[in-house]
């Protein structure tokens, strides 16, 4: 088989050797020295070039190298046939619950107040220690279910909203369109969606106008999920007190967006979750073994779903 790896703004070093070492009789191009591209039959991709892979006629399987997949769906040129695979890992998982639960303990001890406070040798107890999290996590998938269960479990008030019906979980999971009855609910928001046609924009002000008025965003999903400037209103207005971005429109963020200054926003550079190389290049290799014997192929993503 020819596998070629088109990974692009990271560092991929522990992968390829990874790879190697899993597949040793197998051909590896790496981007941008792909010879041959009518002879590749898999593509590993992350934030490939639009239209790159219409030479590669004779693709059967491309795999993401993240969780997400709406990198290779904003190819308009996506070759229809293959099959898509992205990454599905315990470590990825727990890392981004790790990350949450950061938040939302920062969040509910208003540990950056706690600290001006110190620096002004000022003991003021009466913070909001007692306020209590109703966290409310959109996109109950692997990442979210396993957040959700993590915080239920710490004794948090969970409720999740997804887009089809899930049963026997411990708390409530509001229904695609039970989504205003999820935000009323809702004093820490979570945004753990795929960017799909029907997420593209969801985190904007009539969105924010239905949660409880001094609530927080915590977004790890894509940064095209959110409105930059109904976020920017809404923290103005106070109807949120506080945003954590980890993921952006444009990445790195650019000096001149207004994010970076705005009070109430702390802004963290796309590393809630990150994909661990050596167990990515095990997964990917275990499911290149799967296709040439002819077996199911896993993590699968749905193409009519977009996620
Ligand atoms: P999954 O595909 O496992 O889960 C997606 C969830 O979103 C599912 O519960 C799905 O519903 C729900 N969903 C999708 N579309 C809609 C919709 N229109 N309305 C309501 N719910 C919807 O994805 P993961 O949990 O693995 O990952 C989620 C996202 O997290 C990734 O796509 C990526 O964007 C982001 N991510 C960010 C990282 C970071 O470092 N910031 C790291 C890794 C991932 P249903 O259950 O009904 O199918
Ligand atoms: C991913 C990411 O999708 O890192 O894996 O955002």
């Amino acid at each position: 088989m020819h596998i070629a790896i088109i990974v692009t703004h990271r560092d991929i070093t522990t992968f390829i050797q990874t790879l190697h070492e899993h597949l040793p009789n197998e051909r590896i191009s790496i981007y941008p020295n792909i010879e041959d591209p009518e002879s590749v039959d898999i593509v590993i991709a992350w934030k490939y070039p639009n239209g790159y892979l219409q030479s590669f006629k004779n693709l059967k399987l491309i795999c993401s190298f993240g969780a997400g997949v709406d990198h290779i769906f904003a190819d308009p040129f996506l070759p229809s046939d293959p099959i898509i695979t992205r990454i599905v890992d315990s470590g990825l998982t727990i890392s981004m619950t790790r990350f949450i639960l950061m938040c939302v303990l920062n969040t509910q001890y208003c540990i950056f107040q706690l600290r001006e406070n110190q620096e002004r040798k000022s003991w003021q107890p009466n913070l909001s220690t007692q306020h209590e999290p109703n966290i409310g996590i959109m996109g109950f998938g692997v990442l979210g279910q396993y957040a959700a269960m993590t915080l239920h479990q710490l004794g948090y008030t969970v409720n999740a909203w997804c887009r089809t019906e899930k049963h026997d979980i411990p708390f409530d999971v509001y229904a695609q369109n039970e989504l205003s009855e999820f935000l009323k609910k809702t004093n820490i928001l979570v945004c753990l969606l795929p960017l799909t046609d029907n997420t593209r924009g969801i985190l904007n002000r009539e969105l924010f106008d239905q949660l409880p008025a001094g609530s927080t965003l915590i977004q790890v999903g894509r940064g095209f999920h959110l409105k930059d400037e109904d976020l920017i209103e809404a923290l103005q207005s106070n109807q949120l007190s506080s945003a954590w971005l980890d993921v952006f429109q444009v990445e790195p963020l650019p000096h001149n967006s207004r994010l970076w200054s705005t009070p109430g926003v702390f802004i963290t550079p796309h590393i809630a979750s990150i994909t661990n190389q050596r167990s990515a290049a095990i997964q990917i290799s275990k499911n290149i073994l799967r296709l040439k014997k002819g077996e199911p192929i896993l993590y699968k993503v749905d193409k009519t779903a977009g996620y």
